[in-house]
């Protein structure tokens, strides 16, 4: 009977232990990186994080990964490239990197630290990425030590880039309706650029740069989108209004760089609410 009482026990014990909950640690990393286009001689600035932090009461207290890059596009990291932020400390080596608090535990997501990578002169132009590896984060009170998912970066170096506008793809976005071209230039970093308009004819200067006209540079070729411009003279009138009406009752569609132009509020999406914001533009209400 003693014996049929003891297993009963043993399995009811181990019933429970298989059915209580228990609790996984966890995170992501995010990797943020200061430009998508890097040019020769430039930087690039990429900044990791920890999203999605579950931890134990006393938080975390050391972290470690392995970064990879090329190292015939970025001069070799030393220590001196990488800062730690929100109290982490950074020791680096060969792409070891380890992260301890300078003191304490850190019990909230956010920042660890960011590195930045010098593209070296001679870089090749071409796509490139920086990986983020192996992580591994330390939980203070249970001492386990708990991995994510590694998160890979991709960059594109070429000759040009630009503080003001935005390379995506192709296109560049981000100009200003009513942009001279000796401004437009004056806001891309590189050599020997010049600007096309639709037919082909290379822009002189005073002349405005209109959505669908082209920047060259060496043998790189850009299409450029100015916001809420859907004819390419590179003003927001009536015309464009009358463009994006077309577009939505589907009578006659935006196609290309004019498509993209018309998305004047970013969402991917041409509808109303593009359209409402090219009137207010027109009216001088607000700027595109
Ligand atoms: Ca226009
Ligand atoms: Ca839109």
């Amino acid at each position: 009977m003693k014996k049929v009482v003891t297993s009963a026990i043993i399995f009811i014990i181990s019933i429970i232990l298989y059915i209580s909950p228990v609790h996984a640690y966890g995170f992501n990393l995010g990797v943020e990186t200061s430009n998508d286009v890097i040019v020769k001689g430039g930087t690039l600035t990429i900044t990791v994080s920890t999203k999605n932090f579950d931890f134990g009461s006393q938080g975390i207290d050391a972290c470690t990964g392995v970064i990879e890059y090329s190292t015939d596009v970025f001069e070799e990291i030393t220590t001196s490239d990488i800062e730690g932020k929100n109290g982490w400390t950074i020791s680096y080596n060969k792409g070891k990197i380890l992260c301890v608090p300078s003191s304490g535990y850190i019990t909230e997501e956010g920042d660890l630290f960011s590195i930045t990578f010098k593209v070296k002169d001679n870089a090749p132009m071409e796509e490139t990425q920086i990986a983020v590896k192996d992580f591994l984060i330390n939980d203070a009170a249970s001492g386990e030590r708990i991995t994510t998912e590694d998160v890979i970066k991709k960059v594109s170096v070429k000759s040009i880039s630009s503080n003001v506008y935005k390379f995506e793809g192709s296109n560049i976005v981000g100009i200003k309706p009513g942009t001279k071209v000796e401004t437009f230039k004056s806001n891309i970093i590189g050599t020997g650029i010049q600007v096309f308009n639709q037919s082909g004819t290379e822009l002189t200067t005073g002349q405005i740069v209109g959505t669908g006209m082209t920047m060259k540079s060496g043998s790189e070729t850009y299409t450029l989108i100015i916001s809420g411009d859907l004819n390419g003279d590179g003003q927001v009138s009536a015309t464009d209004l009358s463009k994006i009406k077309q577009h939505l009752i589907e009578l006659r569609l935006l196609e290309g760089a004019y498509l993209e132009a018309a998305d004047v509020d970013d969402d991917e999406n041409v509808t109303i609410t593009d359209l409402s914001r090219i009137r207010k533009a027109m009216f001088g209400e607000i700027e595109l």
